[in-house]
């Protein structure tokens, strides 16, 4: 599924690019743009006002008698047959294209995952499937629990976490601000996100997009908990979305579970 251009871009993304949990990854794109953003900006401003002061009037040159100002109307040639304009376009298309290229490196790693061998998560995997409903988010795990609507996903900590967030009902969209994550929820329809939770805590969690009257009151809590405290929580759940035998043989099986048989 990956194109050439996209490999050569994991090749070279596999020094140069970070690796890590998508906060660690989303800051180091923040900070690399605040670096470059005001390296050019210092460079640029400085630039305007050594030569608004090199070129003021009565200074130095004009004073000298080689006043490079142009007069009214005249193009100023710069004296350097377009050198300066030259390197100038040079080096902004070089910035410019190297941080297209790097940023793009690093936004495909945050859409595929860090995969088995990365130094942010242990383990397996935790699957967890999202689905938005008008007014909550449901959490069901690997084992058919489902959160219903208490509106809390547990994760283990140091894991990586999927999630396949898809929806019942309305478009809506699955973000967990804290953890970088945002992916659409729509019917019918699979996105795949995921994310590593490098300490224990709560992270909140909402829908963010407009998806009726209560879309605001449409929020989560994802609790990160330590591995075996987790291991512990998921031991005790069962699956309660699929309808048991007894209850569909008394023909009270409705629910809409899917069969994890
Ligand atoms: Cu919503």
């Amino acid at each position: 599924m990956i194109s050439i251009g996209g490999r050569a871009l994991l090749a070279l993304q596999s020094g140069l690019v970070p690796r890590g949990t998508r906060v660690e990854v989303f800051s180091r794109i923040y900070d690399v743009f605040l670096f470059l953003g005001t390296v050019v900006g210092v460079v640029v401003l400085g630039y305007m006002c050594w030569n608004a002061y090199k070129y003021r009037e009565g200074g130095g040159h004009a004073a000298e008698g080689d006043d490079e100002r142009p007069s009214l109307g005249e193009v100023p040639t710069g004296g350097g047959k377009g050198k300066k304009l030259f390197l100038s376009f040079a080096l902004s298309a070089i910035i410019v294209i190297s941080l297209i290229l790097w940023t793009y490196g690093t936004l495909l790693y945050v859409e595929a995952s860090p995969g088995p061998d990365n130094e942010v998560a242990q383990g397996d995997p935790v699957e967890v499937k999202v689905i938005g409903h008008q007014f909550y988010w449901e959490f069901v795990y690997e084992n058919g629990y489902s959160t219903k609507g208490s509106g809390v996903m547990r994760v283990p900590t140091d894991r990586e976490v999927e999630l396949r967030v898809t929806s019942a009902d309305v478009f809506h969209n699955f973000g967990i601000t804290g953890q970088r994550v945002k992916a659409d929820a729509i019917p019918g329809h699979t996105t795949d996100a995921w994310f590593v939770a490098d300490e224990t805590g709560n992270y909140s969690a909402a829908c963010y997009e407009l998806c009726g009257q209560q879309h605001s009151y449409m929020t989560a809590t994802v609790v990160a908990m330590e591995p075996d405290e987790y291991e512990q929580w998921y031991a005790n759940t069962t699956d309660n979305t699929t309808p048991t035998p007894t209850a569909t043989e008394a023909g009270h099986g409705g629910g809409g579970g899917e069969s994890h048989a």
